[in-house]
């Protein structure tokens, strides 16, 4: 806790390629309405992100332009501290003192491991195995009591909590045991709009499976009335219609309507016209966070200036805790 009393929360997104709507949901939305509440520190991953191959010229333009995302979406770097993860050394420092207290077997289990090795064959490296304990790093250093995720990250979230209890355990109390702070209901986890049973991923090969945060109206209307949906033509939230489930669950998030109210509002009505009104609503919602980032990214000098005011602040707090580690695990420092 900070003196005003608040408590801290970390998360962070990997800049790894076009935002879609279901990093949004999942996860920057609960960055913007926590920041009052709590004391936000939110990082650009990208040293998760080189896990799997990144064009270098791509990347570098995917951390200025996810950072313009988070200001755009509402997140206030007078409020927060905003950085980028390989700015602040600690991070790598931290994660390899965690390495010696986490075991391959826990981590060969990950389900993100599994799946992204067998996406990724050609590229199976020692960092993706890892990922999990960087992850375990980037919370643990801020002390944060919650971290706000999508619900593919939970299992991420566990072992960082194993992680902590392990190290305070073996060393005496050194972390915070972090908490998950996951969207309740559907919106948790978006889904595919080609596959329902699958989750919205900005890594899909087909691009009408995912919305992005800078897809124009035309194209976002046009994923919408292409979305998958199910037998019938009811809009009813159940578990049997995933694909109008899913719908239901993004046209809420971006409308601030109840799922009894949508279902009231489009009783009597079929699929197409519930479609339409989700791609407009969703393009409705975005455009001004669109204009918003625009205008960021031209204005580079004021983006540098915050991420480099936020990796002093981050770093600050991390060397704190990056002391107290290596003063627990017998590192000479200077008697
Ligand atoms: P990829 O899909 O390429 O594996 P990712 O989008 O899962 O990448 P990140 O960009 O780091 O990876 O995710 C940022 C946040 O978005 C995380 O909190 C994650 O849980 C959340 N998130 C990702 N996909 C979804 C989804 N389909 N629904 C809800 N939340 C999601
Ligand atoms: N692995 C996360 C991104 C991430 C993260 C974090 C989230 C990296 N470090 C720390 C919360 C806290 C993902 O969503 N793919």
């Amino acid at each position: 806790m900070t003196e005003e009393g608040k408590k801290k929360l970390f998360s962070a997104v990997q800049p790894s390629g076009a935002v879609t709507i279901g990093n949004y949901i999942g996860a920057i939305k609960n960055f913007v309405t926590l920041q009052d509440e709590y004391d936000c520190i939110y990082a650009v991953a990208d040293l998760h992100a080189i896990t799997v191959r990144q064009d270098p010229a791509a990347l570098r333009r995917n951390t200025l332009e996810l950072m313009a995302l988070f200001i755009a979406c509402g997140i206030d770097p007078n409020k927060c501290i905003l950085f980028v993860q390989s700015h602040v050394p600690a991070h790598c420092e931290l994660t390899w003192v965690l390495n010696t207290i986490a075991y391959p077997g826990e981590l060969s289990r990950m389900t993100q491991f599994k799946d992204k090795s067998a996406k990724h064959a050609e590229n199976v490296n020692m960092g993706l195995m890892d990922y999990p304990v960087l992850m375990a790093s980037d919370i643990l250093l801020y002390q944060a009591a919650l971290v706000p995720v999508g619900a593919d990250q939970k299992q991420h979230l566990e072992l960082t909590r194993d992680l902590a209890i392990r190290f305070n355990n073996r060393y005496s109390g050194t972390f915070t045991v972090p908490e998950g702070y996951i969207p309740k209901g559907n919106g948790a986890r978006i889904m595919s709009l080609a596959d329902p049973s699958r989750k919205m991923s900005k890594s899909d090969d087909n691009p009408n499976a995912f919305i992005t945060m800078s897809d124009d109206r035309d194209t976002i209307i046009r994923k919408c009335k292409r979305a998958v949906t199910d037998s019938g033509n009811e809009v009813r939230f159940a578990e049997d219609k995933p694909g109008v489930s899913n719908l239901i669950a993004i046209y809420t998030a971006f409308t601030g309507k109840t799922i009894e109210e949508t279902e009231r509002e489009f009783a009597g009505k079929g699929y197409g016209d519930f479609k339409l009104a989700v791609g407009e609503a969703v393009a409705d919602a975005l455009a001004p966070v669109q204009a918003e980032k625009a205008r960021l990214c031209k204005d580079k000098g004021y983006l540098n200036q915050v991420m480099k005011e936020g990796a002093e602040a981050a770093s600050r707090i991390a060397r704190k805790t990056l002391s107290k580690v290596y003063r627990k695990v017998g590192f000479y420092q200077g008697e």
